[in-house]
């Protein structure tokens, strides 16, 4: 990229009829561009992260329904799985060989529909008809209006029982492909979950990868005050999976843990991310509040004013 061409700015335009792509269009052009390259480093993760934190506000607050918290404290996981990760063709979404990506607590499904958009798999425009009659973007992912989303979710608890199924399925079709799986601490209150894990351990599924989001927090507070699921890893552990932690907001730990995840073995593998409900937003961050209220106008503001002083910082640097 020319970096002489990139314009900074100090002030933005963040009124209430613009949209995150019209706000300062030199930003939404670099990301743009920066999708295109080959290699993409950390700090180039970052910036699309940080991009796809801006779209989960907008569409949200847009929607004036949603859960905003969970998808933001995820939006690191989904960057490094659909950016770097995830062996997909965007010529060709349902390739036999795919991997599939299965999204159990549908309710945080903006960070999907955000990633996915920016990768090119639905247009970005597409995204401000969240959770609209007639759109395809459902509040809890439905494959009736959205197939390219795999599963419909919303239901918790079943999202680690339909990849099982699917990752028994592709092995005995002798399918390379892998099933990414992401859960959640809530539906870890849930005795379907672990009919799953169960089962994932008996069958040997070592094509399916979970990754949990550990951010201790629910619909009504905090996790380890409503029900508390105790430790994870050594839950699944002892169910005979085989066990990671890490942050799902450090790129080479998302890094490393995919990449351990991916090895051959019998035995599933599953991740434990410590994520941070509201990610990248101060005053939603670990806040329970956050879990599924969309932004007003005046916090969209606050939070947008938030992330693109990040980016402005980004920018800057590019230009030096
Ligand atoms: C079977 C079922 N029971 C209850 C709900 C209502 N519900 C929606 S979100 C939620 C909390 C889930 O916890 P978690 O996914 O950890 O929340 P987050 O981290 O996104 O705050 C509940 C109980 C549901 N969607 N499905």
């Amino acid at each position: 990229m020319d970096k002489t061409q990139i314009k900074t700015q100090t002030t933005l335009n963040l009124n209430y009829e613009k949209k995150v792509l019209e706000i300062w269009p030199e930003w939404t052009e670099y990301i743009q561009k920066l999708i295109q390259k080959e290699n993409l480093s950390y700090e180039d993760l970052k910036a699309i992260a940080l991009f796809i934190r801006m779209l989960i506000v907008d569409m949200v607050a847009h929607a004036k329904s949603g859960h905003p918290g969970g998808a933001l404290g995820l939006a690191d996981i989904y960057t490094y799985l659909y950016f770097k990760h995830l062996k997909l063709e965007l010529k060709n979404p349902f390739a036999e060989n795919r991997d599939r990506l299965i999204l159990s607590h549908g309710h945080v499904c903006a960070v999907r529909y955000s990633a996915m958009a920016l990768k090119g798999i639905l247009p970005l425009e597409e995204l401000y008809t969240f959770r609209k009659i007639g759109s395809r973007l459902q509040g809890h992912p439905s494959t009736r209006y959205l197939p390219e989303a795999e599963n419909s979710s919303g239901s918790l608890g079943q999202g680690l029982s339909t990849a099982s199924g699917l990752a028994l399925g592709l092995r005995l079709q002798k399918n390379p492909a892998r099933v990414f799986v992401g859960i959640s601490d809530g539906e870890c209150q849930e005795g379907m979950t672990w009919e799953a894990a169960m089962a994932a351990a008996h069958y040997q599924l070592g094509n399916l990868t979970g990754f949990l989001d550990y951010n201790d927090i629910q619909i009504d507070g905090f996790v380890h005050n409503v029900m508390n699921v105790g430790n994870l890893a050594e839950k699944f552990r002892a169910f005979g999976w085989l066990v990671r932690e890490a942050s799902g907001h450090d790129f080479s730990a998302i890094e490393e843990a995919f990449h351990w995840a991916n090895a051959d073995r019998e035995k599933p593998a599953m991740i434990v991310f410590r994520t941070t409900l509201g990610k990248g937003v101060s005053f939603m961050e670990n806040n329970p509040g956050w879990h599924g209220k969309p932004p007003g106008e005046e916090d969209r503001v606050k939070a947008l004013k938030e992330l693109f002083s990040v980016a402005q910082k980004q920018m800057e640097k590019e230009s030096i």
